[in-house]
């Protein structure tokens, strides 16, 4: 029973040591998960994506965003105005402990421009996200993201 409980905690400690927290800006651990890019109709090359992005620490604004296969990527907000769905960029999205960053379908979310057409549903891409905590240090994370289908 002893030895059940202990090793999950020494796993614990081992993914603390190696995480991020080695990074410069220290007091913010960033954790990115469930990353994804929506391959956008035949004929078009724009397309929205995802993520969900929670910090440990200090809170951290996510200031940009980029990946091999789009030329450009923004931070969208969505809102219902008058019944009509608006896009806005926006400079930075805020996560902060217990509050994570979640952009999604229907939701804030990346807008990616330019994307390379081979893309195809199921690939994994990179993502690499720039954050910046409230000293000004900047903190790139590379999380892998899944190309989605329209539908899925
Ligand atoms: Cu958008």
């Amino acid at each position: 029973m002893l030895f059940r409980v202990l090793i999950p905690a020494a796993a614990l400690m081992l993914a603390a040591c190696s995480g991020p927290a080695e990074s410069p800006a220290g007091e913010s651990v960033i954790e990115v998960k469930d990353a994804f890019i929506i391959k956008p109709a035949e004929g078009r090359d724009v397309a929205g994506g995802g993520l969900m992005a929670y910090v440990t620490g200090a809170p951290v604004e996510l200031v940009g965003a980029s990946t091999d296969i789009a030329d450009r990527v923004e931070l969208h907000t969505m809102t219902m105005e008058d019944g009509v769905m608006q896009m806005r960029q926006v400079e930075s999205f805020t996560a902060s402990e217990g509050d994570p960053i979640v952009l999604q379908r229907g939701g804030n979310h990346l807008m990616l421009f330019g994307l390379d057409p081979a893309m195809a549903v199921g690939d994994t891409v990179d993502l690499s996200l720039e954050f910046r905590d409230s000293d000004g240090t900047s903190q790139t994370v590379v999380t892998s993201a899944e190309v989605k289908g329209l539908g899925d």
